[in-house]
């Protein structure tokens, strides 16, 4: 079943989405959404349009990324932080784009409501959280953004230049390929055939636009503490960066892109404790790689293990991953004493971890 090729995929998919007008669809991005999963989210937002179908781009999390802000509101895409209850019959079905449920808190919420998992578009490795999809379309490609230029270059929504959503779209999915593949430097041939797809369509000056968003000061304040607290070993670098608010965590992935360029590393893992406006607090931690031997999402697997409830705590794809988790009971600190015992320790224990994995124990 594997072997299907992407055209019986997107005829698939076409007969998964006919006969279903009138209905809305809750089109799941991961909790801290990226260009690539609000890009995937767009595309079947127009699909399910040309159907006669509704789609809300909902995720359980923040949005932090400038690029990101820039990117929802130059390209004008509707994104929705959903914090409440999923209300019965609301939605007809669920659709995760670039996730598969691991990386949402919606899920529960969405199994609560009995909103049935219609598809699954992916291009991360495969996980069990989300029960039967009717539609499932898992590939290990460089973005999942590119899985959905497929779509469209096989007529699922024939795009003209002439439709400004149309150019919004395209530019979007240049955009989640480019950022997805370290501006094409992991990209595969399948990513370079979407790219080749998009462009006659896409808006280079929009483009642009959104890719020379300059950093914020909070994340250059994020990687200059990944640089002063790197620890490392064999070419795996650790970095730690303490307390950080939910807006900003986005910092984090983008301390340990800039943590890879240094050359005696291979792999780098940034972390920190990121506070909701809750008060929940849960560690996040981004991992990043240039060595193709190593998958990000067994290495994190194998390292941190699941929760109780047998949820793995990370995953990944090729050359990137990431990981959460939840402080539960030992969230918020009543002192800045308090807070820096917490710190320590969970910092000490991912630390010796990561290097008792790669048999570089610490002392
Ligand atoms: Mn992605």
């Amino acid at each position: 079943m594997e072997e299907l090729s992407s055209k019986s995929k997107v005829t698939q998919l076409e007969a998964l989405l006919s006969g279903r007008e009138g209905e809305r669809h809750a089109v799941i991005l991961q909790d801290f959404p990226d260009p690539d999963a609000i890009a995937c989210g767009f595309a079947y937002l127009l699909l399910a349009a040309e159907r006669g179908i509704q789609a809300e781009l909902i995720y359980g999390g923040r949005i932090s990324h400038q690029e990101n802000i820039a990117l929802i509101n130059l390209l004008e895409i509707q994104v929705t932080e959903w914090t409440t209850d999923i209300p019965a019959n609301y939605f007809q079905g669920a659709v995760f784009v670039d996730n598969q449920g691991t990386t949402s808190n919606l899920v529960d919420r969405l199994e609560h409501a009995g909103v049935p998992v219609l598809a699954v578009v992916d291009h991360h490795d495969h996980q069990t959280r989300l029960n039967a999809p009717l539609y499932s379309d898992i590939r290990p490609v460089g973005a999942c953004a590119s899985i959905f230029a497929h779509y469209l270059s096989e007529g699922a929504l024939p795009l003209r230049p002439s439709k400004p959503e149309h150019r919004r779209l395209a530019t979007a999915l240049m955009h989640g390929i480019i950022s997805e593949t370290n501006s094409m430097l992991l990209a595969q041939p399948f990513d370079f055939t979407a790219a080749a797809f998009l462009q006659p369509f896409y808006d280079i000056d929009l483009l642009m636009d959104i890719l020379h968003q300059r950093r914020s000061h909070k994340v250059m304040e994020v990687i200059r503490l990944a640089l002063a607290n790197r620890v490392i070993k064999a070419g795996l670098c650790l970095s730690g960066v303490g307390y950080l608010r939910g807006e900003d965590r986005d910092a984090i992935p983008q301390a340990a892109d800039f943590l890879l360029t240094e050359d005696t590393v291979h792999t780098a893992v940034v972390y920190g404790i990121v506070s909701m406006a809750d008060g929940a607090e849960s560690i996040h931690g981004s991992l990043r790689t240039s060595r193709n031997s190593l998958s990000p999402d067994a290495f994190l697997k194998e390292v941190l293990g699941r929760t109780e409830q047998g949820i793995f705590y990370g995953g990944g794809k090729a050359g990137a991953g990431g990981f959460e988790i939840s402080l539960g009971f030992l969230s918020g600190s009543d002192s800045e004493e308090l807070a820096t015992i917490k710190w320590n320790a969970f910092d000490v224990k991912i630390r010796k971890k990561f290097f008792k994995k790669i048999g570089m124990e610490e002392k």
